[in-house]
C-alpha cells in the first residue's frame, strides 16, 4: 500500500473544518469542554463539537456550495425558544389551572414539545439497521484513467466521502460483535455527482437473485412468533432456509469464519461483491470487482471475546471507530479492482463473473489499486448523519455501470423504493448528508418534505417558457450515457445460466484456504450454531451440506453435534488454495490499537509513565487499570486510571501490561463484584485481575509484565515463558516486544489446533 501519513492526509482535507488537528490523547471525552461541577449559571453558545467531529458539508438541497460555515445550521444563540423561534421562560412545568393542575390545552409549549417527541424516531433499515458512520476523503491515484473516464479517479482528485458500515441482521439497538455479514458503504460526492459503493465486507452473497432476498431476510431475522433470536443466525429458520438453498454455501462458510466476528470495522475488507463494468475515455469496456484494503490488516476477535462483548460493550465497534478518529489513528483503505475482460459469455478462468456467489481468486486476477480512502472526522450527529443517509448502488457517475448481475438488477430497484418508507417521501436527496456537490437541476418538484425553491413555471421537457430550460448534456458535456451493451435475441424465462448451478466448489476453495487456526474457528462456529438449533432435521441437512465441502470440516462437526458424518454428492476436486484469502501469518501496523496498564496501589509508576507515552506516541491508546478511578501520584506527574478492577475487562484491550501485583481491594468480595472470586483471591491478587489475565491469554493477546507484574501472571498460572508472555526488568523494552506481537494480530501459537 502506498504510504500516507494519516494525520496530514486529514489536516490537507479541503474541507478540514476550524477545528483543532486531534491530540494524542485517550480519546472518549463526551464534549468538547469539561462540564463544571456546578451546573452553570450563566448562558452561553452552544458548545461547538469536537475537533474530531463534523457534519455534512454545507450545500444547498439543489447541490450548490452555499459557503455557510456548519456551525450556521446547527442550532445557535443561548436561550432556549420553541421551533418557530419564540424565548421560552419554562420547560420544566406544563401550563396548569392553579399549581395542582389540570393541565391546559392551550400549552403550545407542551404540545410542540411532546408532539415532536412522539415523531422522534423513524422506521429502521429492513436490513443494516445498526451502523456507525464517518466522514472522509477519498484520493485518486490516476492508476484507473485507462480503464475509466470517472473523474474522481484521477491522479490526485480528492473526494468528499461519507462511510456507513453496519451489521445485516440486528435491530438498531443490537450488539455489535454478533456473527454476521457487515456491510460497508461509501459515499462519494464526487464533482460529477454522487457514486455509491454499497458492498459489504464479505465477497459473495447468499442468493443468486434479487427475488430471493425477501426469502433469506425472512429466514435470518428473528422468528416471527416469538421475535427471538435478536441478531443472530444460530436458529432454525436461518439454518434451515441454507441448507435447502445450497447457493448460500458459500457465503454462510464465510459468515461462519473468523470474518464474521471482525475486530473493528477499521480491519475490515471491502467488497463491491457484484462485477460492475467501468467504462473509459474510448467508450471500451473492462469488468471489475472492486476491493477495500485496510491499511491495518484484516483481523477478528475469538469467538468467547464477541460473546463477551455484546454484554460489555455492546457498541464495541462504533466506539473503537469513533475514538480512533478522535484519537489521530485515521482509518485508512486502499481501493482496488480486478479487471477482467468483457467478453460475451463475460466469464474469467471459468468463474461466471454474474454469478454473486463466487469470487475470482486474487492469485488470478491481482487486486490493482486505484485511489486511498482515509476517514477523519466523526459525524456531529447520528440521526442527522448515519440514519438519514440513503445509499443506493445506482447512483453512479460517468465511467463506472452495472452488469446483467441478477442480484444487482433487483438492487437497482430496491434502493430508492425504501427510503420511500423510510425517510419519509420521495426528497430524501435533499437531506444534507444525502446532497450530492454538484448542481441539481432534476424537473422532480413537489412531495413530502420539499426543501428546495423552485423557480420558473415549466419543469416539463420540451418547453419555451423556461426558455427550454433544463437541457439535456451530450457525453462531452459529462452526462451518464449506459454503456451500450449488446443483448442476445432471447426468449423471456424464469430460470438462471447453467454455470450458477455450483454452489460448493468455491466453498471448498476457501476452506482450503485457511489455516489450521482458522479451520478450528469454522468448525467450532458451525457446531455452535447448529447446536443451538432445535431441530435435528435441520443439523442433518446441515452436516450433510457440509461433506459438499469438505470431508475433515463435515466430520468435525457432525462429532460435535452427535450425528454421523455425511458422505458428498459426488467426489470433491481440489483447486488450488488462495493464500490471500487466509487472514493470518502477515504482520500489520497497529496504530488504534488499546493496550491495558494493570497498576498496584503505592507502587513506583515510573515504568507505567515511560509506556504510557510510548505507546500514545506509537499512535495507541493506553488505559490504566487500578483499584479505584481517579489519579495517582497527583503531586508529581499524575497518572490517570481510566479503568477500575470492577469495570475492566479483557475485551477491551488488544494487549494488557501488568507493572504490578495488585492485592484484592476494598471491594473485591462477591456480594459486591460476582467476578471476585474468593477461591482466587487467596492468591494474594485480586481475582479480577486474575480474570482478565486469563481471558486475555485465552482469547490469543500479549501479555507483558515487568517489576512485581510477573507475579500476578504466575499467580493464574501462566508461565511467563508462555508464547506471546513478555517479562523483563524495564518497562520499555517489554512494550517494544508486545508491540511486535500486536502486528501479528493475535498469538496463535499458543494453542495448537487439531486439524
Ligand atoms: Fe442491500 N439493502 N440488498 N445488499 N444493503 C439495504 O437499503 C437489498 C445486498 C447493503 O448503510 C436496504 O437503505 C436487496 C448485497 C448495505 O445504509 C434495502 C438485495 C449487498 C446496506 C436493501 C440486497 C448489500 C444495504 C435497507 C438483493 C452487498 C446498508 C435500507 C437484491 C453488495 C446501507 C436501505 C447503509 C441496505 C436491499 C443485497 C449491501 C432494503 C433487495 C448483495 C451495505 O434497500
Amino acid at each position: 500500500m502506498t504510504e500516507t501519513n494519516p494525520a496530514a492526509a486529514a489536516a490537507e482535507h479541503p474541507d478540514a473544518q476550524d477545528s483543532a488537528a486531534p491530540g494524542r490523547e485517550i480519546p472518549g471525552a463526551p464534549s468538547s469542554v469539561p462540564p463544571p461541577v456546578a451546573e452553570p449559571v450563566e448562558p452561553g453558545a452552544p458548545v461547538p463539537p469536537k475537533p474530531d467531529q463534523r457534519g455534512p458539508q454545507t450545500y444547498s438541497p439543489t447541490g450548490q456550495k452555499t459557503g455557510i460555515a456548519q456551525k450556521e445550521v446547527a442550532q445557535g444563540g443561548d436561550r432556549l425558544t420553541t421551533a418557530q423561534g419564540t424565548r421560552l421562560y419554562d420547560t420544566d412545568h406544563s401550563l396548569k389551572a392553579g399549581p395542582r393542575g389540570p393541565s391546559l390545552l392551550q400549552d403550545h409549549h407542551l404540545r410542540e414539545k411532546i408532539t415532536h417527541f412522539d415523531h422522534e424516531r423513524i422506521p429502521e433499515r429492513a436490513v443494516h439497521a445498526r451502523g456507525a458512520a464517518a466522514h472522509g476523503v477519498f484520493q485518486g491515484y490516476g492508476t484507473a484513467s485507462g480503464i475509466c473516464k470517472a473523474a474522481f479517479l484521477g491522479e490526485g482528485v480528492r473526494t468528499p466521502v461519507f462511510v456507513r458500515f453496519s451489521t445485516v441482521l440486528g435491530s438498531r439497538g443490537s450488539a455489535d460483535t454478533v456473527r454476521d455479514t457487515r456491510g460497508f458503504a461509501t459515499k462519494f460526492y464526487t464533482d460529477q455527482g454522487v457514486f455509491d459503493l454499497v458492498g459489504n465486507n464479505i465477497p459473495v452473497f447468499f442468493i443468486q437473485d434479487a427475488v430471493k432476498f425477501p426469502d433469506i431476510v425472512h429466514a435470518a431475522k428473528p422468528h416471527p412468533d416469538r421475535e427471538i433470536p435478536q441478531a443472530q443466525s444460530a436458529h432454525d429458520t436461518f439454518w434451515d432456509f441454507v441448507s435447502l438453498h445450497t447457493e448460500a454455501t458459500h457465503h454462510t462458510l464465510w459468515n461462519m469464519s473468523d470474518r464474521g466476528i471482525p475486530r473493528s470495522f477499521r480491519m475490515m475488507e471491502g467488497f463491491g461483491i457484484h462485477t460492475f463494468r467501468l467504462v473509459n475515455a474510448e467508450g471500451a469496456s473492462t469488468l471489475v470487482k472492486f476491493h477495500w484494503k485496510p491499511r491495518l490488516g484484516v483481523h477478528s476477535q475469538v469467538w468467547e471475546e464477541a460473546q463477551l462483548t455484546a454484554g460489555m460493550d455492546p457498541d464495541f465497534h462504533r466506539r473503537d471507530l469513533a475514538d480512533a478518529i478522535e484519537a489521530g489513528a485515521l482509518p485508512q483503505w486502499e481501493l482496488g479492482v480486478q479487471t477482467f475482460p468483457d467478453t460475451e459469455d463475460q466469464t474469467f478462468a471459468g468463474i461466471d463473473l454474474l454469478d454473486p456467489t463466487k469470487i475470482v481468486p486474487e492469485e488470478l486476477a491481482p487486486v490493482k489499486p486505484i485511489g486511498l480512502m482515509t476517514l477523519d472526522k466523526n459525524p456531529s450527529n447520528y440521526f442527522a448523519e448515519t440514519e438519514q443517509v440513503a445509499f443506493h448502488p445506482g447512483n453512479l457517475v460517468p465511467g463506472i455501470d452495472v452488469t446483467n448481475d441478477p442480484l444487482l438488477q433487483g438492487r437497482l430497484f430496491s434502493y430508492l423504493d425504501t427510503q420511500i418508507s423510510r425517510l419519509g417521501g420521495p426528497n430524501f436527496p435533499q437531506l444534507p448528508i444525502n446532497r450530492t456537490h454538484t448542481p441539481v437541476n432534476d424537473m422532480l418538484r413537489d412531495g413530502m418534505h420539499q426543501t428546495a425553491v423552485h423557480r420558473g413555471v415549466a419543469p416539463y421537457r420540451p418547453n419555451s417558457l423556461d426558455g427550454g430550460c433544463p437541457f439535456t448534456a451530450g457525453a462531452d458535456a459529462g452526462a451518464y450515457i449506459e454503456f451500450p451493451e449488446p443483448l442476445a435475441a432471447t426468449a423471456k424465462v424464469r430460470d438462471a445460466a447453467a454455470t450458477f448451478d455450483d454452489h460448493f466448489s468455491q466453498a471448498r476453495l476457501f476452506w482450503l484456504s485457511m489455516t489450521p487456526t482458522e479451520r478450528e474457528h469454522i468448525i467450532a462456529a458451525y457446531t455452535f450454531e447448529l447446536a443451538k438449533c432445535r431441530e435435528p432435521a435441520i443439523r442433518e441437512r446441515v452436516v450433510g451440506t457440509l461433506a459438499n465441502i469438505d470431508g475433515e470440516l463435515c466430520g468435525q462437526v457432525a462429532a460435535g453435534l452427535g450425528l454421523p458424518a455425511a458422505r458428498p454428492a459426488a467426489a470433491l476436486d481440489d483447486p488450488d488454495p488462495s493464500p490471500a484469502l487466509s487472514q493470518l501469518g502477515r504482520r500489520w501496523p497497529v496504530d488504534g490499537r488499546t493496550i491495558g496498564i494493570v497498576i498496584a496501589e503505592g507502587q513506583d509508576l515510573s515504568g507505567v509513565r515511560t509506556v504510557r507515552q510510548a505507546i500514545l506516541e506509537a499512535g495507541m491508546v493506553p488505559l490504566v487499570i487500578a483499584a479505584r478511578a481517579g489519579t495517582r501520584d497527583a503531586d508529581g506527574d499524575p497518572v490517570a486510571v481510566q479503568r477500575t478492577f470492577a469495570t475492566a475487562r479483557s475485551i477491551e484491550f488488544d494487549a494488557i501490561l501488568v507493572a504490578g501485583a495488585p492485592a484484592p481491594a476494598s471491594d473485591a468480595y462477591g456480594a459486591r463484584d460476582a467476578k471476585a472470586d474468593d477461591e482466587l483471591a487467596r492468591a494474594g491478587v485480586d481475582s479480577r485481575i486474575l480474570l482478565l489475565l486469563t481471558e486475555a491469554y485465552r482469547h490469543g493477546k500479549a501479555l507483558g509484565a515487568w517489576a512485581d507484574g510477573a507475579d500476578a501472571l504466575e499467580a493464574v498460572g501462566i508461565a511467563t515463558d508462555s508464547p506471546g508472555v513478555v517479562a523483563g526488568d524495564q518497562a520499555a523494552p517489554v512494550l517494544e516486544r508486545v508491540k511486535e506481537l500486536l502486528g501479528g494480530h493475535r498469538v496463535w501459537d499458543r494453542f495448537t489446533p487439531s486439524v
